[in-house]
């Protein structure tokens, strides 16, 4: 499956496929979003097909719910579901502590859901994503439609008395439209550029009327598998 792919795509598929490893017949797992997860779904769809490894995939978007079903993974709802044995998805930052920034590809809010709702999250990222700090990335704050330049101006306020470096906050566009995702809310990007204390920014921050999730996930991730772009991995 692994055709003479660039470093950076090499890396992404040498995480995903080290991570499919730990899937076992019977689980049922979370299936992330973004192009690192996308390898992750046709190495299990591929395990699926050859193995014929028996396992039931809750997606985390839409876009990883066709991929699934096009690989031959047997898709169900969450709420079909119920719990899980193992989310496996990718991340834009990890840290020391495996704290996460998340929701660069708008799905952040279906993704700690299904994350939370597992025995066991792996993060499957290429090396790059590796931060002393968290906060580079713009944080992706979900917010509903209604009101939500009022969210945004608490939000401001809010940063101006929180460990952060930057203050800017943007409305993340499609085009010239607001981004609008899957569950058709908003989402707003924190360009903070360093987080001090990443814990307490995530529960100020959906203290916000109208904020519906943010993409700081702490203590939620158990592992890493960090591919490298001459295909080593390692783990975390
Ligand atoms: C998803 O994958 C998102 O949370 C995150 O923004 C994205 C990373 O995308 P990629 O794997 O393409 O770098 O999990």
């Amino acid at each position: 499956m692994a055709p003479n792919l660039s470093p950076i795509e090499t890396a992404k598929f040498a995480a995903a496929r080290r991570a499919v490893d730990f899937v076992e017949g019977g689980m049922r797992v979370g299936l992330g979003s973004g192009s690192t997860a996308a390898w992750m779904v046709r190495c299990l769809g591929q395990r699926v097909r050859e193995e014929g490894l028996k396992i039931t995939g809750v997606p985390t978007s839409d876009r990883t719910a066709a991929l699934a079903r096009a690989e031959g993974i047997t898709v169900v709802a969450l709420e079909e579901a119920r719990w899980l044995d193992l989310t496996i998805d990718g991340t834009d930052e990890f840290d020391p502590d495996l704290n996460l920034i998340k929701g660069g590809g708008g799905a952040h809010l279906r993704e700690k859901i299904v994350a939370t709702a597992s025995d066991q999250m792996i993060v499957i990222a290429d090396a790059a994503k590796e931060v002393a700090h968290l906060g580079a990335f713009p944080l992706p704050v979900e917010v509903v439609p209604f009101g939500w330049q009022t969210s945004k101006a608490l939000i401001e306020e809010i940063l101006v008395s929180l460990d952060v470096l930057g203050r800017e906050v943007t409305l993340r566009m499609k085009g010239d439209v607001p981004f609008t995702s899957d569950e058709g809310n908003r989402i707003l990007d924190l360009h903070l550029g360093r987080i001090g204390n990443a814990r307490q920014l995530a529960l100020v921050l959906n203290q916000v009327p109208g904020v519906v999730e943010n993409g700081l996930f702490i203590d939620i991730c158990d592992r890493v598998v960090i591919g490298h772009g001459d295909g080593r991995v390692e783990l975390r």
